[in-house]
């Protein structure tokens, strides 16, 4: 469950965070199987409840009401031509999976599919799941459970949602069902959403009962789905992630939260010379490794201070050098732009989602900021998947925010987040040439819109990077050779 499934040479996912089916279709075939992007992470597909006393939140899709697969980013058909048109382009389609509970209170009781919701009976018909079904006596986790209290974080509900029990064999058997549905459609695997709240037991034998990947959609025979399960442990609670890297990979919030405050300039990016294992995050095979993602952008979910593409500098900073390190696997946010941090994705008075609008430069209108159409970014996602499987070497650092290091042969990057420049003569590991850097430009008819640096026959190149340089980054690697 450890392996995503990518398409040959492919090493990146983005999560295309309330994006319509329809248009992430048309995103696999005219940006992210071009770009080389390895996957997508879907917003849940599952019908959820209709939250108009909040004005349609995004977080009404974090309430199920049925297992049907009809939501506001579109219908089963919808949701069947985007899988196989993103698998045709090379591009793998992960679901997030609500199966820790069901839609809690708020007065309102239709979703997304006409499907309602009877909450003071544990009566959800579409299902069907009644009152045997869920976890009692009925419990509400409290803040301190989380230290203290494994059992109550599992068996409780999670801010008032109404909590399944999965040791049941009927529960297992309709989440079992509604998963394996996905894999035969095409699916490559599932992020579990609130893993902490449920047994590690009860998800491994959900687990276990998942179909193999559908060969017809590309997958080698007998593959298993990609699982990553959403724990959140920055340490010191009750439960911890390694109850589940036994099972299947596991987000590794400490990641993000470790290189928003390096390049925030909270740590000095000299410290990460021994990045990963050493830092105490997860072995890397395990983690799934990302800076922001839909919660903690807007202060859910793990605590600390995020970068976002609100702090844009060093946020691109950031993501360079998650792309660039070989640490895990890399997954992006790519977010709708908020102020208020309830507010759902852009919509019009009838509560449908407005599809982004696609500019001549790239990125996105009709408020979506798509970090991932960011030429910073997607070109580190191509730079990602050159180096490979290539180990970091030549580590170099002035001591404080200045560091460089080179993937094997293949690529080289600079950072400079220290207030002042950066003027030096450093090994890039790369045959004798010019290259273009992808940071701050692109490579057109063997030309280059951005910077060029000029590698020697020893491999040595001057880099500079000006400490009010629009990006704090260069990276250069094999095939930008100009
Ligand atoms: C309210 C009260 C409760 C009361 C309840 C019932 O706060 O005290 O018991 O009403 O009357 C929304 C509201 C929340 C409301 C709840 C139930 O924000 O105030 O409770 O609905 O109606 C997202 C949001 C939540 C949201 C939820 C469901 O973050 O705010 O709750 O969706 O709409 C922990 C977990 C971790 C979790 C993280 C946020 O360990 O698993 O908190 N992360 C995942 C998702 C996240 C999602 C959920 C879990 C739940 O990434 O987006 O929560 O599916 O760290
Ligand atoms: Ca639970």
């Amino acid at each position: 469950y450890k392996n995503p499934h990518y398409a040959s040479g492919r090493t990146t996912m983005v999560h295309l965070f309330e994006w319509k089916w329809d248009d992430i279709a048309a995103e696999c075939e005219r940006f992210l199987g071009p770009r080389g992007f390895g996957g997508v992470q879907i917003s849940p597909p599952n019908e959820n409840l209709i939250i108009w006393s909040h004005n349609r939140p995004w977080w009404e899709r974090y309430q199920p009401i049925s297992y049907r697969l009809v939501t506001r980013s579109g219908n089963e058909q919808q949701f069947a031509n985007m899988v196989r048109r993103c698998n045709n382009a090379g591009v793998r389609i992960y679901v997030d999976a609500i199966i820790n509970h069901m839609t809690g209170t708020w007065g309102e009781n239709v979703g997304t599919g006409g499907s309602e919701a009877f909450f003071n009976r544990w009566s959800y018909p579409s299902v069907p799941y009644g009152r045997n079904d869920f976890n009692s006596p009925h419990c509400v986790i409290q803040g301190n459970d989380y230290t203290c209290c494994a059992d109550r974080v599992r068996n409780c509900e999670l801010s008032g949602l109404k909590d399944l029990n999965q040791g049941s064999e009927y529960v297992r058997g309709k989440i079992v069902e509604y998963m394996n549905r996905l894999i035969d459609m095409g699916v490559a695997g599932f992020r579990i959403d609130a893993a902490k709240h449920m047994w590690p037991h009860d998800l491994r034998v959900m687990y276990s009962r998942l179909h193999n990947l559908n060969p017809s959609h590309g997958f080698p025979n007998g593959a298993r789905p990609y699982i990553f399960q959403e724990v959140i442990d920055l340490g010191g609670e009750a439960i911890s992630r390694n109850e589940y890297t036994a099972l299947a990979a596991v987000t590794e919030f400490r990641f993000g939260l470790e290189l928003s405050r390096a390049f925030s300039r909270g740590n000095q990016l000299s410290w990460l010379a021994n990045w990963g294992e050493n830092w105490g995050l997860l072995s890397s095979n395990d983690a799934l490794a990302f800076i922001d993602n839909h919660d903690n952008q807007r202060g859910h979910g793990a605590g600390g201070q995020i970068l976002t593409y609100k702090q844009a500098k060093q946020y691109k900073g950031a993501i360079a050098f998650m792309l660039a390190h070989p640490y895990g696997k890399s997954q992006l946010m790519s977010s709708f732009s908020f102020h208020n941090t309830e507010a759902g994705p852009p919509m019009d008075s009838r509560g449908n989602i407005i599809s982004p609008s696609i500019n001549s430069d790239n990125s996105c209108g009709n408020g979506w900021v798509c970090e991932h159409r960011w030429r910073q970014i997607y070109q580190m996602v191509a730079f990602r998947n050159v180096a490979g499987n290539t180990a970091l070497n030549d580590w170099w650092d002035n001591g404080s925010n200045q560091i460089a290091f080179c993937r094997g042969g293949q690529g080289f990057v600079a950072f400079n987040n220290d207030h002042w420049d950066l003027n030096a003569d450093l090994q890039t590991c790369l045959p004798a040439g010019r290259y273009c850097d992808v940071i701050s430009g692109v490579k057109s008819n063997n030309g280059c819109t951005g910077k060029t640096i000029t590698v020697g026959n020893n491999g040595r190149a001057r880099i500079s990077l000006r400490a009010n340089d629009y990006d704090m980054v260069l990276a250069i690697h094999r095939g930008t050779e100009v």
